[in-house]
């Protein structure tokens, strides 16, 4: 069997004393934190795109990274060859899950017969490869932006002929991440916006929108899979603006279209970034709403305003993070991903491994410090305390609805002005600081 990225062997935890770059210095599979293992918490994926398909190159310049399992004339050998090094790169980092997109596993035929054709024959040597290696599908999902066809938008667009065909490469992706026994399965709507609202409808593309993803539940109970569908948001990139810009507005387009019993959220540190929140925000708020579902694990750059897909190396992001899906009650069927890819200079092998190794320990050290801080709860009885006047009697009232604007003002008039309180930010960032 030909081996493609001979440098490196099996990485394995070494303890926060190694200095070997290619070991975990924190992530420790099978250490237990709060009754689960540190896999069970963490369900850690490599995604196909970026990891196997992505070779350097950006706006302004071509490919700048040579793989060897990219070296076939045939591109059907190119994607057989692609998918034997996408396993072995698993199985030699040690995460559970992978995650994919159609056309990243198998390259698009001139029609959409011979398309599915040859997807079929690589998912059949993908399910092989889990069979041997136990690796999981954590989801997979459609590419319906790249094509040209889709320069409108897939279920948004004008034209109902590429409406249909984004609908048929959809179905067809449902139905290989079941056959892969996948956990779920993502919408993303990479051109699902606009760049002008001069040539837009966009009461239409939202009606449509809402339409596709329909047709798609409905799909997913004809044949039987029970996957979590997710929606992904991002505020923009490659469209001007896209629907699915934050989870706020997600939320509120899933209530909208009576979806919200269907649709879970796969949040995007990058993405939340780029609508101007926080990682630290759009989970939170998803949590909250009861749609958190999985997690594109990875971060942006603060002086660069676009998705640059870096790998996730900061502490407070991954504490915040872990904090908040610990609190949730951790991952069902969701995980995290790391849709993340190497710097363009990052050339070697090698530098696909550090990558993974360090974002991994990164949210290992996350688990520890949220676990701690779930333990300590100085977070939680600060809020706590913050709040405790809506447990007094006159707060359960109110938060109740037993005081009406008149029972209020009543109120006032006997009890005067409210006392400030101070909001100890200061206090509770030198605190976790302590935790971290
Ligand atoms: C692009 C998105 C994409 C989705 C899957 O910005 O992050 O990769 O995760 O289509
Ligand atoms: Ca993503
Ligand atoms: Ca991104």
């Amino acid at each position: 069997m030909r081996e493609y990225f001979p440098e490196v062997k099996n990485v394995k935890y070494e303890g926060p004393d190694s200095k070997n770059p290619l070991a975990f210095k924190h992530y420790n599979p099978g250490e237990t934190i709060m009754g689960k293992t540190m896999a069970e918490h963490l369900r850690f994926a490599v995604c196909y795109w970026h990891t196997f398909k992505g070779l350097g190159a950006d706006q302004f310049g071509a490919d700048t990274i040579v793989r060897s399992y990219d070296d076939a004339a045939d591109p059907m050998q190119r994607a057989e060859q692609t998918m034997h090094a996408a396993f072995e790169f698993f199985t030699k980092l040690g995460v559970d899950f992978w995650c994919f997109h159609d056309r990243d596993i198998a390259p698009e035929a001139d029609t959409l017969a011979e398309t599915n054709k040859r997807l079929d024959t690589i998912v059949a040597l993908a399910k092989t490869l889990q069979n041997d290696t136990g690796l999981k599908c954590l989801w997979g999902t459609t590419n319906a932006f790249s094509h040209p066809r889709f320069m409108a938008g897939a279920g948004t667009n004008p034209d109902p002929h590429v409406f249909a065909y984004a609908a048929c490469q959809i179905k067809k992706a449902i139905e290989i991440t079941h056959e892969l026994g996948g956990q779920g399965y993502v919408f993303w709507g990479g051109r699902e916006g606009y760049d002008t609202l001069l040539n837009t409808d966009m009461k239409r593309e939202l009606d449509h929108l809402a339409l596709l993803l329909q047709l798609a539940v409905d799909h997913k109970k004809s044949i039987g899979f029970d996957g979590q569908f997710y929606i992904e948001p991002k505020p923009k990139e490659p469209t001007k603006h896209q629907y699915d810009f934050d989870a706020g507005n997600c939320f509120a387009f899933l209530q909208k279209y009576n979806l919200v019993p269907h649709f879970k959220l796969n949040i995007e540190a990058n993405h939340a970034t780029l609508a101007a929140h926080t990682f630290h925000h759009e989970l939170e708020f998803s949590a909250v709403n009861g749609i958190l579902g999985s997690v594109d694990a990875n971060r942006g750059d603060l002086l660069l305003g676009w998705d640059t897909d870096q790998f996730p190396t900061d502490l407070y992001d991954t504490s915040l993070a872990m904090y908040i899906i610990l609190r949730a009650g951790g991952f069902t069927t969701g995980g995290l991903n790391f849709d993340a890819h190497v710097r363009r200079q990052s050339i070697d092998n090698a530098d696909l491994f550090y990558a993974h190794i360090g974002s991994m320990d990164a949210f290992a050290r996350g688990l520890k410090i949220a676990a701690r801080l779930i333990e300590d709860k100085p977070l939680e009885k600060a809020i706590q305390d913050r709040y405790a006047a809506w447990d007094s009697p006159f707060g359960k009232d109110v938060a109740a609805g037993k005081m009406d604007f008149a029972k209020l003002q009543a109120w006032i008039l006997e009890n005067g002005q409210p006392t400030p309180r101070s909001g100890r930010q200061e206090l509770l960032e030198n605190i976790l600081n302590e935790y971290i």
